[in-house]
């Protein structure tokens, strides 16, 4: 298992040079200041990479994420440049050394939460999704139309109470952290404009998203295969539809058709733990088990689930889903790689969000990617795999 971290470039209030004292090795990063749909340039890519392996501990090992178009998602008009400058950028990543590709396609938002800060035992934040100020949300502020269907009655009640007790400031507070999941520079809706890009899906339903889904693949993966490329979809946050919005990379089906849709090895999965485990009806260590030769990267956290739909994250160790199990798993697929002679038989993975924790707390750095709080993960799963890795030898 190769230990990396989550960079967000130049703009990071976080330093490579604190980086190389977490011990992690790989950086995991993106160009956030190219805008989505438009070419990642070779001179771009290579001074991230140079700024990167100039710490002489670190090289730039994952892009997370080489963005989809919203109009690739929606199919509309002529994406053939959309396509094309999506090949480019990964020939142009390739060119600099640069194989492995995370990205996801959930329309419009990427992960959600309700609340940036909730407390956690014993000091520090946490992210959490809370279903009744989900529904506040939609059925209240937003007004979506069909929203309270998605709900119990008393639910929908609740919500209603609560959201005649709040002042601008804790609907504004609200928007904001609903907004916080889209990452680096990329716009925040208000809520007059999120009506306007949800109008823009209101005819994609969760067949006609998959249809878009598969053209996307049969442009890309083809090109990535040449290129030995690996490309790696991350899972939905939360696994289920949002906002009316249909979700298709949520679950054992999903993506299991996913990687029968075009069946390459370029056409690979990224295992986050944390999406996937926000699910009940996900076993995350059996995903793991099932599609282990198309993991090429792997996001480890973990999540408490309440029983109305509501989930935390814990730290990586607590929480619903069997750490120990998944990294078991993870590193019984990087055995039988080497068994087959793979040189390329390791799993880059990195801690997936972290708590706020000690002096994290008011150094504002993106919301899940605190120094402290990541650093305590990985140093938690970097014992569990030294462990399992001396159980292996055996
Ligand atoms: C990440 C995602 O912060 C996170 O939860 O795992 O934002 C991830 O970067 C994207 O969905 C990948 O495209
Ligand atoms: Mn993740």
């Amino acid at each position: 298992m190769i230990e990396a971290w989550r960079w967000f470039g130049p703009l990071d209030k976080i330093t490579l040079p604190e980086i190389t004292q977490t011990g992690a090795s790989g950086i995991v990063s993106a160009l956030h200041e190219i805008p989505y749909g438009e070419i990642w340039p070779v001179d771009a890519i290579s001074t991230q990479q140079k700024m990167v392996a100039n710490t002489g501990l670190l090289d730039w090992m994952v892009v997370e994420s080489l963005p989809i178009h919203e109009r690739i998602k929606r199919g509309e008009g002529d994406l053939s440049t959309l396509f094309a400058n999506y090949r480019q950028s990964m020939a142009n990543l390739a060119a600099c050394g640069i194989y492995t590709i995370c990205y996801n396609f959930m329309p419009l938002l990427d992960w959600t939460r309700t609340t940036l800060d909730a407390p956690v035992k014993g000091g520090g934040m946490a992210l959490r999704f809370d279903r009744q100020e989900m529904a506040i949300f939609e059925i209240f502020m937003l007004e979506r139309d069909g929203a309270e269907a998605d709900y119990t009655p008393e639910i929908v009640d609740a919500a209603k109470q609560r959201f005649d007790q709040m002042k601008q400031n804790d609907k504004d507070r609200l928007l904001a952290s609903i907004m916080a999941g889209l990452p680096g520079a990329f716009d925040r809706y208000s809520i007059s404009q999120l009506r306007d890009e949800l109008a823009k899906y209101k005819d994609i339903d969760r067949d006609s998203l998959r249809a878009n889904y598969s053209r996307f693949l049969h442009e890309v993966i083809p090109t990535a295969a040449t290129l030995g490329m690996r490309l790696c979809v991350h899972p939905d946050d939360p696994p289920r539809d949002i906002l009316g919005l249909p979700r298709i990379v949520s679950s054992h089906a999903d993506i299991a058709w996913i990687m029968d849709e075009v069946d390459n090895m370029a056409n690979g999965l990224t295992l986050c733990s944390g999406s996937l485990g926000a699910s009940p009806d996900n076993d995350v260590p059996q995903i793991a088990a099932e599609f282990a030769d198309r993991i090429h990267f792997a996001h480890l956290r973990n999540v408490s689930k309440d029983a109305d739909g509501s989930f935390q994250e814990a730290a990586h160790l607590d929480g619903d889903v069997d750490m120990v199990a998944l990294v078991k798993t993870l590193m019984n697929e990087e055995k039988r790689r080497r068994q087959r002679g793979r040189a390329d038989h390791q799993i880059v993975f990195r801690p997936d969000h972290g708590h706020e924790l000690l002096s994290d707390i008011g150094r504002g750095t993106h919301p899940g990617y605190p120094l402290i709080g990541r650093m305590r993960g990985l140093a938690e799963l970097r014992g569990i795999i030294h462990a399992l890795a001396h159980e292996q030898k055996e």
